[in-house]
């Protein structure tokens, strides 16, 4: 079997004591690569003043792990910079908040050859290369100007945007073009690849080979993969004893309410001042059922070093102040908003003590929460999810209930609807999304997209020689 070799742009690798606060994309990786033993490369998430190409290497709970430093100004320029003030924005439809910097873009070049002149001397012939997300596009072209010849996947975790808006970003072109160094190149859902599909065949003039699309003089291989959980591994940690304690705590602090959350990094793509402002909609026009819900809002933040991420966070400060400024009594607050990481296993005990669940966001990939949400429930007596139609899970999870996440009074009516909602109807939707999310499970995505690249036939070789 080839190794496999995982290259995202941080790599969190689980210690595996269970005390893990790392995400679900980590938690995946980690699993692929104790599956196919390999190694995971990627920024070590540490600067150093000058750039040296030195690799810290270690071994995490049976992954070997590659790090390498970055400056400053990479830092600045790549990640801060041209991934999430350029491509992160854009991908989610937010062309007000997608700054076109030139500096930005030479750095996200200059990383991405830095990672691939770091990486290449530990490729092995036979390797399977999967790199990840929006941060490292130009990997594989700067990997095959390396003279790598291996298979290399491409796989994006956010969404591919409409063709009119791919167009707005200076030097389009050239990033796509990028992508056809690549073997294969995987989105989340059907819908992110056609948008893909229509940028090349009317922007590139490219053609479609089968279900292969062929343009800049190569063909390569799409397909969408929706990434799962591992619903399994979640459902055993909902009934841990940790998330037993959180659980009654959680119970204890709701007194008979029925609690409401909602868990995302701090995101302005998550929809949060939109679903805070289904909560106070629904808390207005609702005064008979008001007092008997609490809204759990955990928001770690992230990216704190751009300036769209710290205006988010005041805002939803003063957001939840507001609320609860207008409607708290003396013995209870509508709104709890926190900002800390909580262990995976607490969550879970936090998701099984939800009644509700607000997965709201305005665009996302997938959202790995609405997942983690329905396999951590009480198949006795489930919650209800709710759900923005533009979340890729939307796609997979169809028994939620769906919403415009723009319109507070689709979050207020959800909101009322899921509340009164009846046991057998709970359970029944319930159970046909747990069917799904553990069908559909982060093993399933692993092999489904691994099995697809360790098919595609040496195509580079071939077309070089
Ligand atoms: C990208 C795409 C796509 C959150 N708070 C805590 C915590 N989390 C974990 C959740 C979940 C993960 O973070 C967030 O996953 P998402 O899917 O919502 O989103 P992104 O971080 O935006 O990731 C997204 C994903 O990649 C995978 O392809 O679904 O669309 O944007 O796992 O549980 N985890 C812990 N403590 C917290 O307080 N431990």
């Amino acid at each position: 079997m080839s190794r496999l070799i995982v290259v995202s742009n941080r790599v969190n690798a689980p210690t595996g004591k269970g005390d893990e606060t790392v995400g679900g994309l980590a938690m995946a990786l980690s699993a692929a690569l104790r599956e196919y033993s390999g190694l995971w490369f990627g920024w070590s998430g540490k600067t150093t003043e000058k750039f040296t190409g030195e690799l810290n290497v270690e071994r995490c709970d049976g992954v070997t792990v590659a790090t390498l430093d970055l400056e400053e100004t990479d830092l600045n320029e790549y990640y801060n910079g041209y991934a999430n003030k350029t491509l992160w924005p854009l991908f989610h439809y937010r062309q007000d908040l997608t700054a076109y910097d030139r500096s930005y873009g030479e750095g996200y070049e200059r990383v991405n050859q830095r990672f691939a002149e770091t990486l290449a001397p530990l490729i092995e012939p036979d390797d399977l290369i999967w790199v990840h997300d929006y941060h490292l596009i130009p990997l594989a072209r700067e990997l095959r100007k390396l003279g790598v010849k291996n298979r290399i996947g491409f796989y994006l975790h956010i969404p591919w945007p409409a063709h009119q808006l791919m167009v707005t970003l200076p030097g389009h072109q050239k990033l796509v073009q990028s992508l056809f160094d690549y073997d294969l190149v995987g989105f989340q859902t059907a819908d992110y690849r056609q948008a893909f599909e229509e940028y090349v065949l009317t922007e590139a003039k490219g053609v479609m080979v089968g279900s292969d699309l062929r343009a800049f003089g190569r063909t390569v291989k799409v397909g969408a993969f929706p990434i799962g959980v591992d619903a399994a591994e979640f459902a055993e940690m909902a009934k841990s004893e940790r998330a037993w304690r959180t659980y009654n705590v959680m119970m204890a602090h709701t007194a008979f309410r029925s609690l409401i959350i909602g868990v995302d990094r701090l995101d302005y793509s998550k929809g949060l001042e939109e679903r805070f402002a289904g909560f106070e909609h629904f808390l207005a026009h609702n005064p008979d059922v008001r007092r008997e819900v609490l809204f759990l809002q955990i928001a770690p933040v992230s990216r704190e070093g751009v300036e769209a991420y710290q205006e988010i966070r005041a805002r939803l400060d003063s957001l939840s102040g507001r609320i609860n400024g207008e409607f708290a009594d003396i013995d209870w607050n509508p709104v709890r908003y926190v900002n800390k990481t909580y262990r995976r296993d607490e969550l879970a005990g936090v998701y099984r003590a939800a009644r509700v669940a607000l997965v709201t966001p305005l665009r996302d990939g997938m959202n790995l929460v609405a997942k983690e949400f329905v396999a951590a429930q009480n198949p006795d007596d489930p919650g209800v999810l709710i759900l923005s139609r533009f979340a890729g899970a939307a796609d997979q999870l169809k028994q939620a209930l769906m919403v415009n996440p723009n319109s507070p009074e689709e979050i207020a009516e959800a909101l009322k609807r899921a509340l009164a909602m009846d046991l057998s109807e709970r359970v029944a939707r319930w159970a046909q999304m747990f069917e799904n999310v553990t069908r559909e499970d982060v093993n399933a995505w692993r092999d489904a997209y691994v099995g697809a690249l360790s098919d595609v036939r040496e195509t580079h070789t071939a077309l070089a020689s």
